[in-house]
C-alpha cells in the first residue's frame, strides 16, 4: 500500500500549458484523445522522464510532436505512462489516446454513464481513469474540450468554460467545443452529455457583466429547480458584497445528476449536482432540503474563488480550500436566515460528526501529513473544523482585519496553487498579527479540553477566571501542546443584564474575547459589582469541550436570560443531557428513572417564550438524541438502556408540558400557503417538534395520524410519519402512513429515500429484518448511492438500538453489505464504513462483536485501497 507524505512535495519536471481533449462517447467505448503542449520547468534535470498518472487506462495510441513514439522510448501499464529521452529544448507536443468504458464505470469516479447521462467526477484522482495525465492539483492549463456523440441520445454537449464551436456531422452525431480560458488543475474538469431539460435566467455582475445562469434536470423536473436556481442569484450577491468576489465567465451551469457519490462538485463554470441538492418543491422537499440547496448551491459557487481561482498545492491542503469555503457558506447562511439558529445547527452537527471522528481511531489534524487514499479525506475534520479554524481568524482580527487578510489572499494568489502556509500569512501581513502559535489548530488533532474554575471577591468586585486547556492523545500524536483559543465569555449579572469588567489581565484579549495560549492561565476581572453567572464559549467562538463544575442556579440563570443564543441553548441542551445520562445509568443500573422539576420548567418555559423566535424554540425542544446521549457517556455505552432511558425522560417533560405541547402542535393548523423561507421553516420546526412531545404524553398515535393526513407539504408529512413509525412502531396508523407514503411516492426515488431512512431508524433489534427485506423493494437500488445511503448508511449510523443489537446480527449483515459494495463503489463503501468508527465505545459484549465483524473485513485481502486504509485504522 502506497502512503504519499507531505514532506515528499516537489512540482513535476514539466509543465503543461495547454490540454485539447477530444471525446468521442460510446456507451461501451469512448475513446478519449489528449494533445499536450508541454515544456521542461526551468531548473529540472534534462534527462528526467515524464510520468504520468493512470487508473485503469489501456493506451491506444501515443504520439511525440506528431509522431508515433518507438516502443523503446516509454512504458505503460494501467496505472502509469513513462516516457523516456525528451526533447532537448524540452517543449513538445504529446498526443495520448485512450479508451474507456463509461458504462462499466460503477465507482462513479472518472466519466461514467448511468441514466443515459454521462458525466464526470474527477475530484480527488478521477481525471487519471481518462486520461494519463499529470493528475494533481498544482498543474494548471487551459483546457480545450471537444465532444462527439450522437445526437439524438445526446443532444446536450456540455464541459468547461464557453461554448466555441457546434457542428453537426455525419451519422447523426454532432460536436460541441468548450473553451475554459482560466488555467485549472485536472481535478475540476468537467464533462456532461446526454438529453436533459433547463431552466435559465440571468445574473448582472457589479461590474455589470451579463451572466447566462442554466440548471440542468431531467425532463420533468425543472419545476423543481427555482429554489436553486434563486439560491444561486442570492450566493453571487452576496459574495460580491460580503467578499467583493465576482464570477469570471460568461454562462454558470449547474447539472443535478440522481447517481453521484459527494454532495456536489464545483468544477470550473459547470457545478455538477446530487440531485437531491437541488431538487425541490413543497410537496418533495422538506425545510431542511430546502437550506441544505441553499447551503451546497452557495458553497459550490464560493468555491469558485476560494479553490477554483485559487486552488490546492497539493492535497494535504484540502482544507484550504474546503474549510475556507465551509466558512463562507455558514457565513452565507447565517446572513440569510437566522444567525444564531444557524449557528446552533453548526454546533450540533460539529459535535454528532466532527468530535468523534478526532476523538475516535480516524482522528488526523486539518491538515494532515500523511494518507494512503486521499478520497477517504474528504472528512468533517478537513471541512468543518477547517471552518471553525477561519472563523477562529475572523474572531481574533475582528471582521475588518479577517476582510484585509482575505483580500490579500486573492489578490496575491489569483492563479495559484498555494498552502495553508501562504493563506496564513496574508493575514499575518495584513493586520500584523502573529498567527505562529495559531498555526497549531491546523497541526495538531483531537478536540481540547477546557476546564473553567471561578473564584468571586465581593470586597475587591473582582472575578478571577482559571482556565485550563488540555487536548487528549490521537493516533500518532500522544504529545499535545497547548493550543491557540479565543474563548467569548460573557459575565450576567443577577438581573440577567451583562456586566463589563473596568479592566481585563492574565492575557490577551479583545472586547470580551479571552485568548487562552497555556496550559492554565487565570483571567482576573475587575469592577464586577455582584457575582455573576459566568458564560463560557459563546457564539462556540471555539471548537473545544468545556467542562465547567457550575452552580445549577448559574446555569439556569443562563438558560433563561443569556443573550447570546447559542450559549443559551447549549446550557439547555446541557442540563437536558446531563438529565438523560442519568437516566441511563440509572436504568443499567436497575434503579427507577426520575426528572427533575427544574429541567421540564426550563424547556416548557423556552417553549412558550415568545420573545424567541420559533426555530430557536424548536432546537430547545429537540432533545438530544439517543446518539448524543451515547456519545455523552463515551465509554461502555449500552444503547438499549440509553433507549429507554430517553423514552421515559421525553415521556416526563412531555406530561409536564403537555398543554403546551398541544397548543404548539396545533397552531400550524392557521399557517397560510406553504413559503420555504426561514422563519415559515422555523415555525413548522417547533409545531412539529411539540406534536413529537404531545403524542408522547397522549401516548397515542391519533394525533399524529392526523396530522400526517392534514399535511399538506413534505416537512409536515414526513415529521408526522417519523412520530409515527419510531414512536408507535407497529401501530396500524403507523404500518398505514408508511404504505400511504410508499404508494404516494412510488415515483418518486428521493422521496423515498426518506422512507428507506424512517424505516432504517426504527428503534429496537427488529429493524434488522427489515432493512434486510427492504433491500428487495423495487425502490431499492444497491448501485446508487443515494438509496444506500438512505437504508443501509442511515441504518448504521443513526439507529443505535437497531444496529447494535446485542447478538451482532447487523453488524454481520452490514459486513456482507460492505463487502459486496466494496467491489463496486469503493468510495462510498469507506465512507459508510466509518459508520463503525466509535465500536470501541460500547460494552464489552457488543464490542467484541462488533470487533469480529470488521476483523472478517479486514481478512478479505482484496479490499478496495479506500476500504483497506479505513478498515485498518479502525482496527490499529
Ligand atoms: N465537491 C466537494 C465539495 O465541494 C469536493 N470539492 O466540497
Ligand atoms: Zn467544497
Amino acid at each position: 500500500n502506497r502512503t504519499v507524505y507531505l514532506k515528499d512535495y516537489r512540482p513535476t519536471d514539466f509543465i503543461i500549458e495547454t490540454v485539447d481533449l477530444v471525446f468521442d462517447l460510446g456507451e461501451t467505448m469512448t475513446t478519449v484523445g489528449s494533445q499536450i503542449r508541454m515544456r521542461r520547468r526551468p531548473g529540472a534535470d534534462p534527462s528526467a522522464p515524464l510520468i504520468f498518472d493512470g487508473d485503469g487506462l489501456a493506451l491506444s495510441g501515443l504520439a511525440l510532436d506528431g509522431k508515433p513514439l518507438l516502443p523503446e522510448r516509454y512504458d505503460s501499464n494501467a496505472n502509469r505512462l513513462t516516457i523516456r529521452d525528451l526533447p532537448e529544448d524540452g517543449a513538445f507536443t504529446l498526443t495520448i489516446k485512450t479508451r474507456i468504458n463509461p458504462t462499466a464505470n460503477s465507482q462513479l469516479l472518472g466519466l461514467y454513464r448511468t441514466n443515459g447521462i454521462y458525466s464526470t467526477q474527477c475530484e480527488a484522482e478521477g481525471f487519471r481513469r481518462i486520461t494519463y495525465f499529470y493528475d494533481r492539483p498544482d498543474v494548471l492549463a487551459v483546457y480545450t474540450v471537444t465532444i462527439i456523440a450522437d445526437e439524438k441520445t445526446c443532444p446536450l454537449l456540455l464541459s468547461n468554460g464557453n461554448l466555441v464551436e457546434e457542428q453537426r456531422l455525419d451519422d447523426g452525431r454532432h460536436m460541441a467545443r468548450w473553451h475554459d480560458p482560466f488555467p485549472k488543475p485536472s481535478y475540476l474538469f468537467a464533462l456532461v452529455a446526454g438529453d436533459l431539460s433547463m431552466i435559465e435566467d440571468r445574473f448582472k455582475t457589479m461590474s455589470g457583466r451579463d451572466v447566462t445562469l442554466r440548471i440542468y434536470v431531467e425532463h420533468g423536473k425543472a419545476g423543481r429547480a427555482g429554489y436553486a436556481m434563486d439560491s444561486l442569484k442570492r450566493a453571487m450577491k452576496w459574495d460580491e458584497e460580503r467578499f467583493g468576489r465576482e464570477y469570471d465567465l460568461d454562462i454558470f451551469m449547474i447539472v443535478a445528476v440522481s447517481d453521484f457519490n459527494m454532495g456536489a462538485m464545483e468544477n470550473k463554470g459547470l457545478n455538477i449536482f446530487n440531485d437531491r441538492l437541488i431538487l425541490a418543491d413543497p410537496e418533495t422537499a422538506t425545510d431542511d432540503d430546502y437550506a441544505r440547496i441553499e447551503a451546497v448551491v452557495a458553497h459550490e459557487y464560493f468555491h469558485n474563488w476560494t479553490g477554483n481561482r485559487i486552488t490546492c498545492r497539493d492535497w494535504f491542503q484540502l482544507s484550504l480550500k474546503e474549510g475556507l469555503t465551509v466558512y463562507r457558506e455558514h457565513e452565507f447562511s447565517a446572513d440569510e436566515r437566522s444567525r444564531p439558529v444557524v449557528r446552533v445547527e453548526e454546533v450540533k452537527f460539529l459535535r454528532a460528526h466532527q468530535f468523534p471522528e478526532d476523538g475516535g481511531p480516524l482522528a488526523h489534524p486539518v491538515r494532515p501529513t500523511e494518507y494512503v487514499e486521499i478520497d477517504n479525506f474528504y472528512t468533517t475534520t478537513v471541512y468543518e473544523k477547517g471552518s471553525e479554524v477561519s472563523r477562529m481568524i475572523a474572531t481574533l482580527l475582528g471582521p475588518e482585519g479577517f476582510r484585509k487578510g482575505l483580500d490579500l489572499f486573492f489578490e496575491r494568489h489569483d492563479g495559484g496553487a498555494v498552502t495553508i502556509e501562504d493563506y496564513l500569512t496574508c493575514f499575518e501581513e495584513a493586520t500584523g498579527h502573529d498567527l505562529t502559535h495559531f498555526a497549531l489548530w491546523y497541526h495538531q488533532a483531537g478536540t481540547p479540553v477546557i476546564s473553567v474554575d471561578s473564584a468571586y471577591d465581593e470586597e475587591k468586585a473582582e472575578l478571577r477566571l482559571t482556565l485550563g486547556q488540555k487536548t487528549p492523545a490521537t493516533p500518532g500524536q500522544r504529545i499535545k501542546k497547548p493550543l491557540h483559543i479565543p474563548l467569548r465569555v460573557g459575565l450576567i449579572g443577577p438581573n440577567g443584564d451583562d456586566m463589563e469588567a473596568s479592566a481585563i489581565s492574565g492575557g490577551a484579549h479583545r472586547k470580551d474575547v479571552l485568548e487562552l495560549t497555556q496550559d492554565e492561565q487565570t483571567f482576573v476581572f475587575e469592577g464586577i459589582g455582584a457575582r455573576p453567572a459566568i458564560s463560557v464559549n459563546r457564539d462556540f467562538s471555539a471548537p473545544v469541550r468545556v467542562r465547567f463544575d457550575q452552580s445549577r442556579e448559574d446555569r439556569l440563570r443562563i438558560a433563561g436570560a443569556e443573550t447570546d443564543l447559542v450559549a443559551r441553548w447549549d446550557t439547555v441542551n446541557a442540563l437536558a443531557l446531563e438529565a438523560l445520562v442519568r437516566a441511563a445509568e440509572n436504568v443499567k443500573a436497575g434503579q427507577p428513572v426520575t426528572v427533575d422539576a427544574g429541567l421540564s420548567a426550563v424547556l416548557v418555559a423556552t417553549a412558550e417564550d415568545e420573545t424567541l423566535e420559533p426555530a430557536f424554540r424548536a432546537l430547545a425542544l429537540a432533545l438530544p438524541s439517543e446518539l448524543d446521549i451515547g456519545r455523552e457517556i463515551g465509554a461502555n455505552v449500552d444503547p438499549d438502556a440509553i433507549h429507554t432511558a430517553r423514552k421515559t425522560v421525553i415521556r416526563a417533560i412531555a406530561e409536564t408540558g403537555c398543554e403546551t405541547f398541544v397548543r404548539l402542535a396545533t397552531g400550524m393548523d392557521t399557517l397560510s400557503a406553504f413559503s420555504p423561507d426561514a422563519a415559515s421553516a422555523g415555525r413548522r420546526a417547533l409545531a412539529n417538534a411539540a406534536l413529537a412531545l404531545a403524542a408522547a404524553a397522549e401516548n397515542t398515535p391519533a394525533r399524529a395520524s392526523r396530522a400526517y393526513q392534514a399535511a399538506d407539504n413534505m416537512t409536515d408529512m414526513l415529521a408526522a410519519m417519523r412520530v409515527l413509525a419510531h414512536q408507535f412502531a407497529g401501530s396500524d396508523e403507523a404500518e398505514d402512513a408508511l404504505s400511504d407514503f410508499r404508494r404516494r411516492f412510488a415515483g418518486e426515488p428521493l422521496v423515498l429515500d426518506k422512507w428507506f431512512s424512517t424505516l432504517a431508524t426504527v428503534p429496537g433489534g427488529q429493524t434488522l429484518e427489515r432493512v434486510a427485506s427492504l433491500m428487495g423493494d423495487t425502490a431499492f437500488d444497491e448501485t446508487n448511492p443515494n438509496r444506500v445511503r438512505a437504508l443501509i448508511g442511515a441504518f448504521a449510523s443513526s439507529n443505535p438500538t437497531g444496529f447494535n443489537r446485542p447478538d451482532g446480527a447487523a453488524y454481520d449483515f452490514f459486513a456482507d453489505f460492505i463487502l459486496t459494495s466494496d467491489r463496486r463503489n469503493a468510495t462510498l463503501t469507506a465512507r459508510l464504513m466509518t459508520a463503525m468508527r466509535s465500536f470501541e465505545a460500547l460494552e464489552p459484549q457488543r464490542r467484541a462483536l462488533a470487533r469480529k465483524a470488521i476483523e472478517r473485513i479486514a481478512g478479505h485481502d482484496d479490499l478496495s485501497r479506500n476500504l483497506r486504509d479505513i478498515v485498518d485504522r479502525m482496527l490499529k
